[in-house]
């Protein structure tokens, strides 16, 4: 029967030119994983073109396999090399027949997506035919006279001394057939052909940069076979739990139109650095900064060669992956606990100001960080120069509380490790952020952290305002605090916060904003453009990322992590 039929094959797998596994089947008790093999005829025979008689042999495997060029598909079976099945090549190309014409329809409509989501349920087919293909070289073989080595009682027999995995030998009773394998089918599971799972769906890595040897995705995973000419092809791993195909896919899709043997213009480029920046700007970076960005890398582009289309797509996207971390990775360190610790030895309090638009989560944030610093054994003064904002000097007092009974007064000397300065409401808050810090000083408080209220940066009398108040106080720190919520917002905000302090200035020096507080990271997904474009815009590090709404929800920046989840489609 098919399933004893079985036995003589590893493996069967049909994959599509892009790498995605349509249907595979493992051989009853093969425990080998067949992932080796097949890579290595990947990489050695099928990408480098090196046709032949199809056949390949790693260690003790023997491999055919067979291209589709019309559905761009692969065929490839693997057996005990020992064996020599002289069916196999006439069963490799009705498997290919059946599989074209049972799967005519759904290999038309092209796409890596549909072959993904398409369930091949190719066992029965595959099952009958193997039966039909073993019966009729039984009666072949019968026909005609075998020579020892080719009949099955000696490849058998020399199966039988090859090492499992687990070190067991293949049990070999020796006697017919028919016996022996059911004895085999005794010991082992009957063979189950192995169709692609919903959750854990195989992908052979067909080139591309990655030098990942085979991957193992979750449903969220796909692999987009992008462009595939038989020597040059990129699997290209995206991730579609944005429900957003498109993206990065159809950006490389593009690439294929730059490979050729001339060296890139500008012109060439142009539909290729739209997509990209289109791209980004789905991801949330601003607009201006996405064409800025797009630019660089055009740059690094004109005048290439690009002889295949693995290295064109690998250039692009390593030209910008070198842009957006060479934009992240801060000019200037900002190590606040060190600075601290060094006001601490002048005898001064550290000052911080937050500054920013309404409701971004100045206060909140301040409220994190000054957990921070007395988790870190610092005292806090806590400056309420939002006069303002109905309610913002009592949230402010809240946290004070807060805090305090995290860390009561009783572990700390009898002192409590956070205060709160405030006058009230409707004063002028540079008076009072300046009285905080003479307060701070007598009490030796370690830092002062300003808190201002929000505005809008084309206000312009409350933005001369924060600008008087950084001018007299002189703030070691000046963070600006912007969700990572906005897109192109970002950048005007920032360009007018840096304007104003700029203009009123009192020094040659003047008081620009020194870092960036990014908030409310918890709520973007995969959209973290805000993180470019505010640290290309200032040239300043985001210090603090603000996840949430509960003291723990402070980190700093995972600069890979942001511009992988932007190259991501
Ligand atoms: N999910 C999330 N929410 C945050 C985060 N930071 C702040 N928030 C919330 O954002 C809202 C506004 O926070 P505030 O700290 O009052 O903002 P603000 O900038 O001080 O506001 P104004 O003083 O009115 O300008 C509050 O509901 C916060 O809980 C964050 O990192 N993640
Ligand atoms: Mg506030």
């Amino acid at each position: 029967c098919g399933i004893r039929g079985g036995k003589m094959l590893d493996f069967f797998t049909i994959f599509s030119k892009g790498g995605i596994v349509l249907w595979c089947f493992q051989g009853a008790g093969v425990t080998e994983s067949f992932t080796g093999p097949v890579n290595a005829l990947i990489r050695s025979v099928i990408l480098q073109e090196r046709s032949g008689n199809n056949s390949y042999t790693h260690e003790a495997l023997s491999l055919k396999y067979k291209l589709d060029n019309e559905f761009e598909l692969i065929f490839v079976v693997g057996f005990q090399k020992i064996l020599t099945l002289t069916y196999v090549d006439k069963f490799i190309d009705d498997i290919q027949l059946h599989f074209r014409d049972r799967y005519k329809n759904d290999l038309e409509q092209k796409g890596a997506l549909k072959l993904i989501q398409n369930n091949f349920d190719f066992d029965d087919d595959f099952k009958m035919l193997l039966r039909e293909a073993e019966e009729s070289s039984k009666a072949r073989s019968h026909a005609t006279m075998r020579t020892f080595k080719e009949s099955e009682k000696s490849q058998k027999t020399v199966k039988s001394m090859i090492e499992t995995k687990g070190g067991e030998k293949v049990k070999e009773p020796g006697g017919k057939k028919n016996k022996n394998t059911k004895k085999e089918g005794n010991h082992s599971k009957s063979p189950k052909p192995q169709k692609p799972k919903e959750k854990q769906m195989r992908v052979w890595d067909m080139g591309g940069s990655s030098t990942k040897e085979y991957a193992i995705v979750t449903k969220n995973l796909a692999c987009l076979a992008l462009r595939f000419t038989m020597n040059h092809c990129l699997a290209l791993f995206v991730d579609f739990s944005s429900k957003k195909a498109g993206g990065f896919g159809g950006m490389f899709g593009m690439l294929k139109g730059l490979v050729g043997s001339k060296s890139l213009t500008r012109e060439d480029m142009e539909s290729v650095l739209e997509k990209m920046r289109e791209h980004l700007i789905a991801k949330n970076v601003a607009a201006d900064i996405s064409s800025q960005l797009c630019d660089s890398v055009a740059k690094k582009l004109e005048g290439k060669v690009m002889g295949t289309f693995t290295t064109v797509a690998s250039t692009v996207k390593q030209a910008l992956q070198d842009s957006l971390v060479q934009i992240l990775q801060p000019k200037r360190r900002v190590d606040i606990l060190r600075d601290v610790m060094e006001a601490q030895s002048q005898r001064r309090p550290f000052v911080i100001t937050f500054c920013g638009v309404n409701g971004v989560g100045k206060s909140t944030n301040l409220a994190k960080i000054s957990f921070w610093l007395i988790e870190n054994g610092f005292t806090v003064l806590i400056a309420a120069c939002d006069t303002f904002r109905a309610g913002a000097v009592e949230q402010l007092r809240t946290h004070q509380r807060r805090l305090n009974s995290l860390h009561p007064p009783q572990q700390h000397g009898g002192r409590p490790v956070v205060q709160l300065y405030e006058k009230g409401y409707g004063k002028d808050a540079a008076g009072i952020a300046m009285e905080a810090i003479a307060y701070a000083r007598n009490q030796a408080f370690d830092v002062v952290l300003v808190d201002t209220a929000g505005r809008m940066q084309d206000n312009a009398p409350l933005m001369t305002a924060l600008a008087k108040l950084i001018a007299v106080n002189m703030p070691d720190l000046v963070l600006f605090v912007g969700e990572a919520l906005v897109g192109n917002e970002a950048v005007d905000q920032l360009v007018k916060f840096n304007q104003a302090l700029a203009d009123h200035s009192m020094s040659d020096k003047p008081r620009l904003i020194d870092g960036i507080v990014l908030t409310k990271f918890d709520t973007i997904d995969d959209k973290v453009g805000a993180a470019i474009s505010m640290t290309y815009i200032t040239g300043q590090p985001i210090v603090f990322v603000g996840t949430g709404q509960t003291y723990n929800d402070l980190r700093s920046l995972n600069a890979r992590a942001v511009v992988s989840a932007l190259m991501k489609a």
